[in-house]
């Protein structure tokens, strides 16, 4: 029988490579996002491949829990969650940052991520077997200037995907972080609200990650042997490495 995986953010980016990847390997996919006719060419250009796709926006807990919960029964026993969709807002300091900004990354990046998996989780555990990839992010590990929400929500997924592991014990589900660095989405076109020429100068002068790598990360590692949980992956374009410590000297 053809596995199933829910992958979160479809329309874009990682969810679309993600998508792309699996499906053509044979799996059922499930395909959500908001932007719906994005999700219809992402099926027409799969058409050979088995894509049920489902528009709505995972910051709404009871249209989450009701697409779960009325999935064609063909498609209810989800073997892999990709727990993609979020988005970065704004890369001011916290004391210029728009709190309407931070409220919008807590409920996609956090409580989005929350309802998705509270709805899939109940048919895993029962089945006893699944896997659960959360999309964390370097700036869940490292603080950066501008980071600040952003960067906590993404804390929160990797505290969360380890605190999953321990409830989930004695489940056979696999829980794993996945936290790229720069990479070459629509994400910086949304983190500067539609500033193509601000967005694209990130990725200036050096070759970014894109969203068939991390696809291919979780992938391969969806095909590693049961018994083997990898808990956290960063990782980085090979350009990309750390800026050290800031000092304000003179003060
Ligand atoms: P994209 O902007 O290309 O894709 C983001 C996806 O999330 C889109 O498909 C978007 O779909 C979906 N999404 C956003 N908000 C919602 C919502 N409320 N409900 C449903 N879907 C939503 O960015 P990436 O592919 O780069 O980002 C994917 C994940 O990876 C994010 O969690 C991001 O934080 C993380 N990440 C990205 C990095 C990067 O440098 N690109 C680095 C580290 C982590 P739609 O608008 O159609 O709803
Ligand atoms: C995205 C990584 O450094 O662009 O999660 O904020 S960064």
């Amino acid at each position: 029988m053809p596995k199933i995986v829910l992958v979160t953010g479809a329309s874009s980016g990682f969810g679309r490579e993600t998508v792309k990847m699996f499906a053509k390997d044979g799996y059922k996919i499930i395909a959500i996002g908001r932007r719906q006719e994005r999700l219809k060419e992402l099926k027409k250009e799969l058409s050979e491949c088995d894509i049920y796709t489902i528009s709505l926006d995972i910051r709404d807990k009871k249209e989450v829990f009701d697409a779960i919960e009325n999935l064609p029964l063909e498609y209810k026993n989800i073997d892999i969650l990709v727990n993609n969709a979020g988005l970065a807002l704004g890369l001011e300091k916290a004391q210029n940052a728009l709190i309407e900004d931070w409220e919008v990354m807590i409920d996609t990046n956090i409580k989005g991520l929350l309802y998705i998996t509270k709805a899939v989780l109940p048919r895993m555990i029962k089945r006893k077997s699944g896997y659960i990839f959360n999309l964390g992010s370097i700036a869940g590990n490292w603080p950066f200037k501008g980071a600040n929400v952003y960067g906590s929500t993404k804390a929160f997924v990797q505290q969360f995907s380890l605190n999953l592991r321990n409830d989930l014990k004695d489940t056979n589900i696999r829980v794993t972080n996945i936290e790229p660095g720069f990479a070459k989405t629509e994400f910086s076109k949304i983190r500067f609200k539609n500033d193509d020429k601000k967005a694209d100068s990130v990725y200036d002068g050096f070759q970014p990650l894109v969203g068939k790598d991390i696809a291919n990360i979780i992938f391969m590692l969806s095909k590693l042997p049961l018994h083997v949980n990898v808990n956290t992956l960063e990782v980085m374009p090979t350009a990309q490495t750390w800026a050290g410590f800031a000092l304000e000297q003179n003060c």
